[in-house]
């Protein structure tokens, strides 16, 4: 599954833009409406929307407070052509600020397309079922359909994030993972792993501090728990320690959520925890290897 995404992510990047040893040239491209200036603001690999053997990949304006309606459009990796186009006569603040792709949440084998709505106090929404908590909303890739949404449950700000994952409960469907809160938010930010199959809570974890960044960065590993479950990781960059600010990442078991050792940075500033990337057992001692990141100035 990872390496299938990885590889998707791969491939729709290179339908946009082609590399060669003189040149740089877009193969396709698509603007907004006039007057739009946040279309593209959340563009994902999609996999194979259209069954063409080819990647597919979305892009979306999201509804922010005020702002015009949602856009959402399925794209053709191969040409280009528009796929889906998501229909939104009204949505939930925030539609579309966060989205997921590139796993099969309705069975079909088709992979779907998740939309995140964190905005409280979201209206009521026209034909879509809301909260004032945020929520999910899952639209077939297949037909562009909506199919149904997980609606935050007391908990402001569900749908900050969306990772969707692995198949972490054994049932064969694929997971996903949904950030309450956001890096920037009063109070603990938490992770709660949902069901693909009928998203359901399966873990929750929670932010150590709040305002530290809690959620900016995830990844997906192939298992560093040796269950045979994949597993995950969750960065903290402005975490707090000592009395510095080094950052943090923490690793989780995907089966039960159960914390394992973090990697703290050293110095204040690190942020350690603002990407992460799985590079699998690199080193050839059987354990998943880690690399934090840490940027340094430009010169
Ligand atoms: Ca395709
Ligand atoms: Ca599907
Ligand atoms: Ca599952
Ligand atoms: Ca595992």
């Amino acid at each position: 599954m990872r390496r299938k995404n990885a590889l998707s992510a791969i491939m729709a990047f290179a339908c946009l833009v082609v590399t060669d040893a003189e040149a740089q040239f877009a193969l396709w491209k698509h603007h907004g409406a006039a007057g739009t200036s946040l279309y593209g603001m959340r563009v994902r690999a999609a996999g194979d929307l259209d069954g063409d053997g080819s990647p597919d990949c979305i892009a979306v304006e999201p509804l922010l407070f005020g702002s015009s309606n949602p856009v959402v459009n399925a794209y053709s990796g191969k040409d280009g052509t528009t796929i889906h186009a998501l229909s939104f006569p009204q949505g939930p603040n925030g539609l579309g600020l966060a989205i997921g792709a590139g796993a099969d949440y309705t069975g079909d084998g088709v992979p779907d397309i998740l939309l995140g709505s964190p905005g409280a106090n979201a209206p009521p929404a026209i034909g879509l079922p809301s909260s004032p908590f945020g929520g999910v909303y899952i639209y077939s890739g297949k037909t562009g359909q909506f199919a149904r949404a997980r609606l935050g449950n007391g908990v402001i700000g569900f749908g900050t994030q969306i990772w969707c994952m692995p198949d972490v409960n054994s049932d064969g469907i694929a997971d996903y993972a949904v950030l309450v809160g956001g890096p920037a938010a009063a109070g603990l930010a938490s992770v709660q792993v949902l069901s693909g199959s009928d998203d359901a809570l399966l873990t929750s974890v929670s932010a150590l501090q709040a305002f530290d960044g809690f959620g900016l960065s995830f990844e997906v590993f192939d298992d560093f728990t040796g269950d045979g479950i994949p597993d995950f990781a969750m960065g903290a960059p402005y975490h707090q320690a000592n009395g510095i600010f080094p950052g943090i990442i923490r690793f989780f078991s995907g089966a039960s959520g159960a914390e394992y050792a973090p990697i703290v940075g050293v110095n204040d500033a690190d942020v350690v925890g603002l990407a992460i990337a799985s590079l699998g057992d690199s080193d050839g001692n059987s354990n998943v290897t880690v690399r934090p990141y840490t940027p340094v100035p430009s010169a």
